[in-house]
């Protein structure tokens, strides 16, 4: 079975990225297409589209729409695995290494495995560890597994370690949607500077001071759903700080 790995390389160019988190619930159609619009006059490098409990069905109609409005890949994001378009352009197979829950590590995996297979998107396989951030989230609920604890910067760093010795193209640290702290900075800076593959930062993100801190920090993309939802016009401005640290001086 052979893959493209545009994806794969574009997220290990060594650049800034950011990318808005659509969550299919929290927007109309119409909605997304002023998402989409935003998006590429911003210049986001990716889409994500997903969230831990989805309950809109017209995925193939959203993701049209996001496609036919911004030439940034859009990339599924999948609380489970009934979640899966196929017309989306890259899919994070999240397993869930922060947690002990089998079904998040493996389990699903299986189920979705066959129709995986047969689908032209490109894989892209995740280590994703959720990080304790004040509150439990939607995703520590529905995931059944507990976080990492804020504070155990070392438990991130083996975690993330380990998920890129098993083979894992890409590690996503979560504080979960809607936290009420993001990922600590010094986590970040220390598991980047203890794996070699591409680490995504979300959670709680919600200035372009965070995001640009995040990025600053080490992560090489930094994704932000809930403060887009509630003021869609800062893409702009979140989109400009990450990006500002490609520039040379
Ligand atoms: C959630 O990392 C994403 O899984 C984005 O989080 O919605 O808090 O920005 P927010």
């Amino acid at each position: 079975m052979s893959r493209n790995s545009v994806l794969r390389e574009r997220f290990s160019d060594g650049k800034k990225k950011f990318a808005p988190l659509i969550d299919p619930d929290k927007f109309s159609l119409s909605e997304i297409r002023g998402i989409a619009k935003s998006s590429e006059k911003a210049g986001v490098d990716f889409v994500f589209y997903g969230g831990s409990l989805v309950m809109e069905n017209n995925h193939r109609k959203y993701i049209s729409v996001l496609k036919e409005y911004c030439s940034a890949p859009v990339i599924l994001f999948p609380g489970n695995q009934f979640m899966i378009p196929e017309d989306a352009d890259g899919l994070l197979l999240l397993s869930l290494i922060s947690g002990r829950n089998a079904e998040m590590l493996i389990g699903r995996h299986v189920v979705a495995a066959p129709f995986l297979k047969t689908c032209r998107f490109e894989i892209l396989p995740t280590g994703y560890i959720l990080i304790e951030n004040g509150h439990p989230t939607a995703v520590s609920y529905m995931s059944n597994t507990t976080p990492i604890p804020a504070g155990q910067d070392d438990i991130a760093i083996c975690t993330a370690i380990a998920g890129e010795l098993l083979g894992l193209q890409l590690i996503y640290m979560d504080a979960g949607s809607g936290a009420e702290n993001p990922v600590r900075l010094p986590m970040i800076k220390k598991v980047r500077q203890n794996i070699t593959i591409p680490l995504i930062i979300g959670g709680g993100i919600r200035t372009a001071k965070q995001a640009k801190e995040a990025a600053g920090a080490g992560a090489d993309v930094v994704v932000v759903g809930n403060a887009i939802e509630k003021k869609p016009s800062l893409i702009f401005e979140l989109c400009d700080a990450v990006h500002s640290l490609n520039k040379k001086s």
